[in-house]
C-alpha cells in the first residue's frame, strides 16, 4: 500500500518525464474504459454504479493539496481500497487553478486513478473544459511552467488532451446523480449524458453539465452570470431526477462558506472541498456515505457530510 503522503512526495519530486508518463498512461486508461469495469458500467462519458458499498465524493479542489490529503487520509480510502472493500472515490472536477498546488493535485488524483482504476472516478469540471469553453482565470499552464520550465507547455497540452476523456456523470441506480455543475435542462435520456461531449455544441447538455448553477427563484432556466451554462430552477431539477429515477443531484462548482449547501428543497447537495484564497470559506466538506442507504433527499446525507 502506498500511503497518500508518499504520493504527495512523488508529486513534488517528479520530473517532466514522470509527469508526462502519468498523464499519457491515465489518458489511455480512461479511453479504454467502456463496458463493465469492476462494479461500474461505463458508456461514453457516463458511469453507472450499483447502490452497494461506500462512496466518497470530493468537490472542487482548485489546487488545494492539503485538503485532498486530509480527506483521503480521514476517509481511510487507500486502506479500504487496498483491502478491496466496495468503495468509490468520486471527484467532482475542478482539480486545478486558483490554488498553488494545481500540478500536484492533478498528479495525486491521476495516481489514485492508476492505483485503484475500478474504485476512482474522475469527473470533468469547467476548469477541464474544451477549447471553446475555457474557464478564467486559468493558471494551471503558468504553474506547470514554474514547475517544469519550458516543458511545462508541452505537459499542459498533454493534460488538456486527457481532460477530454474525463467522465461527465455518475448515476447510482435509484439513489443519486453526480455531476460537476448543473442539470442539462433539455436532456431526455441517458444517451444525452453518455454522449454530451459529442453532441456539443449542437446541444447544450455538455455546457450545462460543466457550468450551470441552481437558482431558488428561477422557473425553467435563465442565462448565467458566469457567461456559460444556465441558472436552473427546481422544476428543471425535479424533471431531471425523475427521468433518471433518482432522489438527488450531488454537484460541486459553487464556492460555499460552510463546505456544503442544500438547494431545491433537498433535491441538490453542493460540495466544496477546498479552503483558502480567494474564497476564505470557514469550512470545506466532503461526503462519505453508504450507497445502499435509502435516500429520501439531500437532508438524509447531512450526517455523512464531513466539514473540516
Ligand atoms: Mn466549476
Amino acid at each position: 500500500m502506498t500511503e497518500f503522503a508518499e504520493i504527495v512526495r512523488q508529486a513534488f519530486k517528479t520530473d517532466s518525464a514522470g509527469y508526462t508518463c502519468l498523464i499519457e498512461e491515465t489518458a489511455e486508461l480512461l479511453a479504454s474504459e467502456e463496458g463493465q469495469i469492476g462494479s461500474l458500467h461505463i458508456s461514453g462519458r457516463l458511469v453507472e454504479a450499483q447502490p452497494i458499498g461506500e462512496a466518497i465524493v470530493v468537490g472542487d479542489l482548485h489546487g488545494d493539496l492539503n485538503s485532498l490529503r486530509y480527506l483521503v487520509e480521514n476517509s481511510a480510502f487507500i486502506e479500504k481500497a487496498t483491502q478491496n472493500k466496495e468503495i468509490l472515490l468520486i471527484f467532482l472536477g475542478d482539480y486545478g487553478d486558483r490554488g498553488v498546488s494545481s500540478p500536484e493535485v492533478y498528479f495525486s488524483a491521476l495516481t489514485l486513478k492508476q492505483q485503484f482504476p475500478q474504485k476512482v472516478v474522475l469527473l470533468r469540471g469547467n476548469h477541464e473544459g474544451p477549447d471553446d469553453l475555457l474557464a478564467h482565470p486559468h493558471d494551471l499552464p503558468d504553474n506547470l511552467r514554474m514547475k517544469f520550465g519550458g516543458e511545462g507547455s508541452t505537459i499542459y497540452l498533454k493534460i488538456r488532451e486527457l481532460f477530454s476523456y474525463l467522465h461527465l456523470a455518475v448515476v447510482v441506480e435509484g439513489r443519486c446523480v453526480i455531476i460537476h455543475g448543473g442539470v442539462p435542462s433539455s436532456a431526455s435520456s441517458l444517451d444525452d449524458l453518455k454522449l454530451a461531449h459529442i453532441s456539443h455544441p449542437i446541444t447544450r447538455h455538455f455546457e450545462e453539465i460543466l457550468w450551470s448553477d441552481p437558482s431558488e427563484t428561477t422557473k425553467g432556466t435563465l442565462p448565467s452570470p458566469r457567461g456559460a451554462g444556465r441558472l436552473f430552477g427546481e422544476d428543471v431539477t425535479a424533471k431531471f431526477l425523475n427521468m433518471l429515477k433518482v432522489k438527488l443531484l450531488i454537484r460541486g462548482h459553487e464556492p460555499v462558506p460552510n463546505g456544503f449547501k442544500i438547494s431545491h428543497n433537498g433535491k441538490i447537495l453542493t460540495l466544496f472541498s477546498r479552503k483558502g484564497a480567494p474564497y476564505f470559506n470557514s469550512f470545506a466538506a466532503y461526503l462519505h456515505f453508504d450507497l445502499s442507504m435509502e435516500l429520501r433527499n439531500a437532508y438524509s446525507l447531512s450526517p455523512y457530510t464531513h466539514q473540516f
